[in-house]
Formats: structure tokens, sequence, C-alpha cells
């Protein structure tokens, strides 16, 4: 029997979120233009409401990040999905510093009024200020350095990193990086799941085995093929339960205890490293028709 997630118990959202939201909404004036970075492989649960309502009335664009992680047939159906909401939507993969010329050109095309405005007042040179927010370790500091060409903000590979907001300037924009911020209630057990698999969440308030298990019972339903070549499996090992096939991954690993045993944990922390690492290929959660 697997375990399942509880989104009631998952809840990351300590006071320095709050409080970056409060900045945010505070900055909402001071900007022109808000980025929300989603993560290309679940932008449903990826987006956070609590940003939306923080920087309402500003223009606002979508960008799914780490679309080289992703299925790049389903983050073409998220991009025609966002765009039929009416909403700005562009992939691009700020680690590998694709996409920031669209990036560029999205953001002339919302604010084209207001600059067509400036120019009439003689400002055609004013600067273009650009707040970047989204969760936490979604690459909002990575996003910002590909974009300006610099390595002015820290980004690293855990939630949290950014601590307090700071600009970065180049060219003719100024961008304002903000630490990442989830919300108080997750809306499903999916969602929290979602936002645990990419590492959005500190993976010390997580309980890795169900974590791990919650994975597995995914990819089992979307990606059986790819499972079964990362880790050798068989038709029956395949339509196992979760609990077991985690079991059976950590047998063919060699994880054991003396006794012989599977070290289930050392099994999962394998599985779920070897998911954000992208070992089983481009691999997306979510599907906008869902
Ligand atoms: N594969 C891939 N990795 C990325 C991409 N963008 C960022 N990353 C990685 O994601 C991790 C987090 O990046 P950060 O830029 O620190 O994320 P952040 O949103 O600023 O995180 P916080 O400040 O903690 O909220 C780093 O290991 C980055 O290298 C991308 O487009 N593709
Ligand atoms: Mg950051």
């Amino acid at each position: 029997m697997s375990e399942n997630i509880n989104h009631r118990q998952i809840q990351w959202f300590p006071g320095h979120m709050a409080r970056t939201l409060r900045l945010i909404s505070e900055n909402r004036k001071n900007v022109d233009v808000v980025l929300q970075l989603l993560d290309a492989r679940i932008p449903r649960s990826s987006l956070n409401p609590e940003l939306e309502k923080a920087t309402q009335g500003k223009p606002h664009l979508y960008l799914l990040n780490k679309a080289d992680l992703a299925d790049e047939a389903i983050t073409a159906r998220w991009k025609a999905y966002f765009k039929s909401q009416g909403a700005g939507c562009i992939a691009l993969s700020s680690k590998q510093r694709m996409g920031m010329q669209s990036v560029k050109v999205a953001i002339a095309a919302e604010l084209s009024q207001l600059l067509e405005k400036r120019a009439q007042r003689g400002m055609a040179g004013a600067r273009t200020r650009v707040m970047v927010v989204g969760i936490p370790n979604v690459g909002k500091s990575t996003f910002i350095n590909s974009f300006t060409g610099t390595s002015r903000a820290k980004a690293a590979d855990k939630p949290g990193v950014t601590r307090g907001k700071q600009w970065v300037s180049a060219g003719e924009y100024d961008l304002l990086d903000m630490p990442g911020v989830l919300w108080k209630k997750f809306e499903s057990d999916e969602v929290a799941a979602n936002l645990a698999f990419i590492g959005a969440i500190r993976d010390e308030i997580l309980d890795i085995e169900t974590l791990a298990m919650n994975l597995l019972a995914q990819l089992q339903r979307a990606y059986p093929q790819r499972l079964a070549e990362r880790y050798r499996l068989s038709e029956e090992d395949l339509a196992q339960d979760a609990y077991e096939l985690l079991h059976i991954v950590g047998r063919k690993r060699g994880m054991l205890i003396s006794g012989g045993a599977v070290n289930t944990e050392r099994a999962a922390i394998m599985l779920v490293d070897e998911f954000r690492a992208s070992k089983l290929g481009r691999v997306s959660l979510e599907r906008p028709e869902e």
C-alpha cells in the first residue's frame, strides 16, 4: 500500500514568504511589467494565486522556465492554452540562456502603449522596470542573470536562495529579483506533490519515501516506458504498486541494508534526485486539458 501525500501536512509558508508577498505588492507601483516564472513541467501547480493578487493591475507575462526539462509537445500545448486565455506566455530555458530575445519582444509588445506615450513626451530613453516573481527554485535569479548577461543574482539548486529584493540593471532594463513564494493552503495533494517533485519545497519538511512513491505512481501512469528503461523493469515490475516498485528499484540498484532488506530511504532519495536531474528524459507532469 502506498501512502498519499497529504497537502494539509505539506505546507511551507514561513514568515519571510508573507513578508515577500507584501514587498511584491508594495513594489508593484515601481515597475512597468511583471514576469511570473512557472515551471514548464507543472505550469498549473506552479502558478501562485497569491502572486496573481499581489501583482494585480500590472501587465503580466508568464514564462514557462526549465522548458529544457519538459516534454516539448506538451509545452507547445501549454503555450496555446495560455494564449487562448488571453495571457502572454513564452517557453524558455534560463540555464541555457534560450528565449531571452522572445521575452524582450513580448515585453515591448505588452508595453507598446506605455512606450509610445513615453516617446511622445520625449522620454523614449526611459528604462523599462521589470519585476520577476515565482515559486521558490523556479529559476528567477538564473533568468535575471541570463536576461542581463550578468551573474549578479545569486542562484543555486535549492529553494529559498534569494533573500530580500535586488535590482539588476543592464541595457535599457532594470530587473527586480524577488525571493520565491508559495501560498498558505495548496488546493490538492497533487499540487503539493508536484511542487515537492520539482524541488520548490524544502526537502527537510518532506517524507522522502512518500514523495518517491508518489513520483513513481505518476511516472507509471504517464511515462511507463522511460521508467522501465531507466531502471530495467519488466512488464510485471511495472504493474506493481508504488510501494513494491520502490523496493524493486532499490534492489536493482543494490541498495540493501544488512540482512538483505532494501534501504528504501536511499532508493527514494536516488529516485527523486534522478528525476530532478532529468535522468528520465524530458517529462511534463501536467497537461492543459486535464
Ligand atoms: N534545467 C534548467 N535548470 C534551471 C533553469 N533555470 C534555472 N535552473 C536551475 O534551477 C535552480 C534554481 O535556480 P535559481 O535561479 O536559484 O531559482 P530562484 O527561483 O531564484 O530560487 P529562489 O531564490 O530560491 O526562490 C538552479 O540550480 C538553476 O541552475 C532552466 O531553464 N533549466
Ligand atoms: Mg533566487
